[in-house]
């Protein structure tokens, strides 16, 4: 018989999905399932995607299966990045409403440029974002500095410490009933705010050295995280670099909702506000309307795209 489940986690040819009962994810132990070996027309299954499959016990190259899936859903949404130093896209989690952007403050840093990038994906899959600013109790001038900043263009910003166990209640307040998908720097405290909320989750934490690191970059992969009320939230793996990818660069600047008021008054029409006369975001940001760290983070996204698309279609 048929079932109807969600993707909780993928590793390497196993895709371990947990059966859905109508919105409710089942709580039971997942399905350790094959992929029927044809292509599927989305690719691989990521967590988040929901897929027809069928139990069944079976052995394949000394593994044990309990299921096989048949079908991939239709996504509504998916994030992927393209991969460090390459060109190929990497899908990291499929069917989100929700993209909550970690950071934090101490170690590693606060870094505005990384945050960006996660927010120009939300506004591209139009994902409710959410800012979450872990290891709080380190926090300095400059961070609340930022978190202001965020705050001003209109983004949702929880300071929060998982050592510190602050604003906990808040985020899963926030989140459950959501599908969410927390997306940041490695270090800054996904794993351990994740731990806090799903008491028994066992998610691997702690600092890692560079060369172990790269070794789990392909080890680790990202896991769902199911709310009793309702909702998920899947941990992803840690990343140095946040590389944009399927966001054409004529589309870029409508992931900067601030800009908008702006862009419509450009003499050219699109503008790409980098070299263009007349152009009015430039001016706002010379006038000091316009935050000028977010137009650095456009221009550097933008001549990313820009360099990639010059390999395509040049
Ligand atoms: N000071 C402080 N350290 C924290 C906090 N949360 C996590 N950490 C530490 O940060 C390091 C990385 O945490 P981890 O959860 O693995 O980060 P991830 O890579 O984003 O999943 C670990 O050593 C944690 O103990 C916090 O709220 N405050
Ligand atoms: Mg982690
Ligand atoms: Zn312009």
């Amino acid at each position: 018989m048929e079932e109807i489940g969600i993707v909780v986690e993928v590793l390497g040819p196993v895709v371990f999905v947990c059966r859905l009962d109508g919105e409710r994810i089942a709580v039971e132990k997942p399905y350790a399932c094959s992929l029927l070996g044809k292509k599927y027309r989305q690719g691989r299954p990521v967590p988040g995607d929901r897929v027809s499959f069928v139990i069944h016990s079976e052995t394949v190259q000394n593994r044990d299966y309990q299921g096989v899936i048949q079908r991939v859903e239709p996504r509504t949404s998916l994030v992927e990045r393209l991969e460090p130093g390459g060109r190929r896209a990497k899908p990291l989690v499929a069917n989100l409403d929700t993209l909550v952007v970690v950071a934090s403050v101490g170690a590693p840093p606060l870094k505005p440029g990384l945050i960006d990038r996660y927010l120009v994906c939300a506004h591209h899959w139009q994902l409710d974002p959410l800012i979450v600013v872990n290891k709080w109790e380190l926090a300095e001038e400059i961070d609340l500095l930022y978190v202001r900043l965020y705050e001003a263009l209109g983004y949702r910003c929880i300071m929060a410490s998982a050592r510190e166990g602050i604003e906990l209640d808040t985020i899963k307040q926030t989140l459950e009933m959501r599908h969410s998908a927390f997306l940041g720097h490695s270090g800054v405290g996904k794993s351990s705010l994740l731990n806090e909320l799903f008491p028994g989750a066992n998610l691997s934490t702690g600092e890692i050295s560079l060369k172990a690191e790269r070794g789990r970059h392909t080890t680790s992969a990202s896991r769902l995280l199911p709310f009793e009320a309702g909702g998920f939230v899947i941990d992803t793996p840690g990343v140095r670099e946040f590389g944009i990818t399927g966001i054409p660069s004529q589309e870029l600047s409508g992931c900067f909702p601030e800009f908008e008021s702006y862009a419509k008054l450009c003499r050219f029409q699109p503008c790409s506000h980098t070299h263009e006369p007349d152009c009015a975001v430039r001016a706002a940001v010379e006038a000091d309307e316009l935050a000028a760290f977010r137009y650095q983070a456009y221009l550097k996204i933008y001549d990313e795209i820009r360099e990639i698309e010059k390999t395509v279609y040049d």
